[in-house]
């Protein structure tokens, strides 16, 4: 059994944020929460948390029997001079939900394409914190005034922006080489759909029913990093053929840069014929709205095609979600009748494979409808 890190969590006491935040530090490898402080603010100057809760802290990690906690996560956009003040405070590392979100992608980039982007997210985490960290480590409390310390920043950022353009023409590299496959691909013309959800949405899971793949799913967040492409056979339209492409998860409260950073590979999945924006339909419906409005600020960032679009409601086969559920997301999103499966129950597939081939595929007694 390897070594368990002790976590402190620090989040937000509403409901979505507080679970979002513990399968988040669930999803960091080798981590345990052992005790969850909440704050409704966390934009205090000295910790992010007020200091009477940061004390609370100070005091819990003393106390704590093992004297063991290695590591307090909060769930909140923390500076460099936040994080070392409660570090100091406290004497446990501390890390914020970015870095959170880094470490898990790191641990589970596999492609050099996603190891590429979680590079470029790192300095792109890095860069607007250079002259805080510096200061910290030279002990100084104004190395960046003038002189040398304004030196430092200088040659540290330089680096920074060296090693990013670096980085950012090695994914230009990967991304050239998947236009080329892209073009290629147009030339056998075949249609290209996409799937596109908050992480844990079951996007993996339907791509493995329907390319009778054999791709990693968990409960865990973010499961899938990198873009994966296989073909898939219509029997009912001549054994035709399309593209399904896997894409990594979205989260709320994604910052610009780490978006910024996957942007090549999702850009690329997202000039597919057909956009399939799926929606776990199992979850309370505040998770649903919540997932569903931050799906689709990403969808804009990314300026896709909204007529692209077709919502799939997933997971529909647990005993406690009856229609009338269907039929409450469908009015609090504003969707007219969506495409309802369930890829465990095998529920609602043949149906959506009808539709795909509907649109995207010659039909032998009508006209393709395919746009491009
Ligand atoms: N009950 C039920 N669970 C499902 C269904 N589809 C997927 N799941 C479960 O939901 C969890 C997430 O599924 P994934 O397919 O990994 O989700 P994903 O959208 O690919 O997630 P990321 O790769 O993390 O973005 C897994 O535990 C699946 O077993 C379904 O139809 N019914
Ligand atoms: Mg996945």
């Amino acid at each position: 059994m390897e070594n368990l890190t002790n976590v402190i969590l620090v989040t937000y006491p509403d409901r979505f944020r507080l679970e979002e935040a513990k399968s988040l530090v669930e999803s960091l490898p080798q981590s345990k929460i052992v005790k969850i402080f909440t704050q409704r603010y966390l934009d205090r100057a000295e910790y992010g948390m007020g200091s009477g809760k940061a004390e609370e802290i100070r005091k819990f990690v003393k106390e704590f029997s093992l004297g063991e906690i290695q590591q307090i996560v909060v769930d909140e956009h923390l500076t460099t001079k936040q994080i070392y003040n409660l570090e100091r405070l406290t004497e446990v590392q501390v890390i914020d939900r970015e870095r959170m979100i880094l470490n898990i992608f790191s641990s589970r980039a596999t492609t050099t394409e996603s190891k590429l982007q979680i590079q470029l997210a790192e300095i792109k985490y890095q860069f607007p914190r250079v002259r805080e960290t510096l200061k910290i480590n030279s002990g100084s409390e104004q190395p960046g005034k003038g002189g040398m310390g304004e030196y430092v920043v200088d040659v540290k950022r330089r680096e920074l922006k060296k090693l990013m353009s670096f980085i950012q023409q090695k994914l230009e590299y990967t991304r050239r080489k998947r236009e080329l496959y892209h073009h290629q691909r147009m030339e056998t013309e075949l249609p290209v759909v996409s799937l596109v959800g908050y992480t844990s949405s079951g996007k993996t899971t339907l791509f493995n029913l329907l390319t009778k793949s054999n791709k990693a799913t968990s409960d865990f967040l973010f499961t899938t990093l990198s873009t994966t492409t296989r073909s898939l056979k219509f029997k009912a339209n001549n054994n035709a053929k399309i593209l399904l492409v896997d894409t990594v998860g979205f989260i709320s409260r994604l910052p610009h840069y780490m978006i910024d950073a996957f942007k090549s590979t999702l850009e690329e999945s997202l000039r597919a014929d057909l956009i399939l924006l799926l929606i776990d339909s199992s979850e309370v419906m505040e998770d649903i709205r919540i997932k569903y409005s931050s799906c689709w600020r990403v969808l804009q960032e990314l300026e896709v095609n909204k007529s692209r679009v077709l919502v799939v409601l997933t997971k529909y086969d647990d005993d406690n979600i009856h229609s009338e559920k269907i039929e409450e997301i469908a009015k609090n999103l504003e969707l007219f009748n969506p495409i309802v499966i369930s890829s465990k129950a095998g529920y609602g597939i043949t149906e959506l494979e009808t539709m795909i081939g509907e649109m995207l595929l010659p039909q032998s007694h009508q006209a393709s409808t395919k746009t491009r």
